[in-house]
Formats: structure tokens, sequence, C-alpha cells
């Protein structure tokens, strides 16, 4: 298994991002997926926007806290994800990147698009215009989506919150929080060749054979046989890879 890891894996960086709706999992599943990289001998960074760096900390706390939609709403918020997102890229991810990191990043710039562009109407326009200046043509290798049930991401979480007060975004009504799912539903069909959409209302352990298999699939170029055999552990764990597959290209 190892030797043909060897064979097989880029030594370039890889950037992959993870993405969906509040307690899809991204934090619990991003982990999960750099433990595997490690294994196969990849150098992996494991960061999150808003934040990263710790000029986008600072700013991640204000975002949090609700200030930026208190004094100017969406737009604002747009304004801000973009400068920590500045800070992020230009000090962590690209030297990353340039030393052959693989770097997962939970949440990107499909964040921005979906909460402040669908959501909160900052005009494409603006939104492009940020994109431009904060990372130009760089792009992710892949983006997971996660898809769960709005229903189940909240409580999921509630759980994680305990007592503590929900955060700006949490505290949004249920409709948006199904706009948003249907969003990133649209951003996995629109763009196939970047995005993966994930089944995630199952055990966070099936899940993660999921996205293994989507990475195995996409970046790292394993034979078909390898992909079968990983295939076939999520279906003894009852899970339905072919499906998933299917609905990462239609949904
Ligand atoms: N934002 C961000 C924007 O509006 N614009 C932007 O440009 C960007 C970058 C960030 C907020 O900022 C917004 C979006 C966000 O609202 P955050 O605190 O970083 O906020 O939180 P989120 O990214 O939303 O992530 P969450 O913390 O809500 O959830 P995760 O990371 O998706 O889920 P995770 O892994 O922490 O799991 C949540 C709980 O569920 C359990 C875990 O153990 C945990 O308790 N869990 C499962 N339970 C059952 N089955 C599974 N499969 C499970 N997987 C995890």
């Amino acid at each position: 298994m190892v030797e043909q890891t060897e064979q097989t894996i880029s030594p370039i960086g890889r950037f992959i991002t993870f993405e969906g709706g509040e307690g899809a999992g991204k934090s619990t599943q991003i982990k999960l997926l750099a433990q595997r990289l490690e294994k196969a001998g990849l150098q992996t960074l494991v960061t999150r926007e808003p934040g990263g760096s710790p000029g986008a900390e600072v700013i991640r706390h204000l975002l949090l806290s609700g200030i930026g939609h208190l004094i100017g709403g969406a737009q604002a918020e747009a304004l801000l994800f973009a400068a920590a997102r500045d800070d992020h890229v230009r000090t962590l991810i690209e030297p990353a990147l340039a030393r052959g990191v693989w770097v997962l990043c939970d949440r990107f710039y499909d964040s921005t698009r979906v909460y402040q562009g669908k959501l909160g109407d900052v005009s494409p326009a603006l939104l492009n215009a940020l994109q431009d200046v904060t990372i130009g043509t760089m792009q992710p290798d892949l983006t997971i989506i996660l898809d769960v049930p709005v229903e189940i991401g909240l409580k999921r979480a509630a759980v994680r919150r305990g007592t503590a007060a929900p955060d700006r975004f949490e505290g949004e009504t249920t409709d948006f929080h199904r706009k948003l799912r249907d969003a990133y539903r649209q951003i996995a069909t629109a763009e196939p060749g970047r995005c993966v959409l994930i089944d995630a209302d199952a055990e966070p352990k099936l899940v993660a054979d999921r996205i293994w298999l989507a990475v195995q699939d996409r970046l790292l170029g394993w034979p078909q046989a390898k992909v079968k055999a990983g295939a076939k552990t999520a279906a003894k764990a009852g899970a339905k890879p072919g499906k998933a597959k299917a609905k990462a290209k239609t949904a």
C-alpha cells in the first residue's frame, strides 16, 4: 500500500477546501483526512477561515461577534472576510503550498459567495473584485462540500456549543440555513470539476471513507482497483458509494 503511494503521489502541494452549513462536520472531517494523508507520507497543514493566520484570527473575532453586520451589514462583512483571507493566503497558504505541503482549509471563498453573496445580497461585481484582490487566479484543487439536512447540522452545532450563545451566523433562522444548503448544492452542480458533494448524514468514519475515496480519485490518481477496494470497505459499513458519487455529479 505504501509502495503504491510513493509511486503515484505528486510532490507538489495541493489545496483542499471544506465547505458546508453549520455543524456539517467540517472540523471533524478535516482532521481525519489530514491523518490519512500523513499516513500516506504527505505533509499537511490544517487551517481555517475566517482566521488561520494571526492577523486573520483577530478579524475572525470581530466577525463572529457580529460587529461587521452591525456596522454595514453583509457588505461590511464581505470586506472583513476579504481582509482576513488576504492575510491568510499571503502569510500561510501560499508559502505552505510552495513548500509542497497539502493545505486543508476549513471554509474558503465559497463561504463568502454563499453567506454574503447568495444570502446577504452582496453584488457579484464586488465579490469578484474582492476575489481578484485576495486570491487572484488561485483555486482550490478540490472543494469538499459536506451536505446534511439543516435540522441535523444545527442540532450538532448546538451540542458542540453547549451552554455558550450561538455566534452571529448560527443565530440565523432555519430558512436562512435551508437557503445556505441549497446554495452549496448549486455550487457543487455548477463546478463538478472542482467540487464534490459528500452525503455527511452518517457516522463520522463513514463520511471520512467517502471523502477519502474522492481524494484518491481526484487528487492521488490511485489505480481504479484501489478505489474499488475502498468502496467495498465503505459498502461493508453500510455506505452507498455509487450513490454518493452520482449525487456529487448531479446535486
Ligand atoms: N463565514 C465564513 C462567512 O459568512 N463567510 C466567509 O467567507 C467565511 C470564511 C465561521 C462562520 O463564518 C461564516 C460561516 C460560519 O458561520 P465557525 O465557528 O468557524 O464559523 O464555524 P463553522 O465553520 O460553521 O463550523 P461549525 O463549527 O459550525 O461546524 P463544523 O466544523 O462543520 O462541524 P464539527 O466538525 O465541529 O461538528 C459539530 C459537532 O457535530 C459532531 C462533532 O463532534 C461536533 O460536536 N459531529 C457529528 N455528529 C454526528 N455525526 C457526524 N458525522 C458528525 N460530525 C461531527
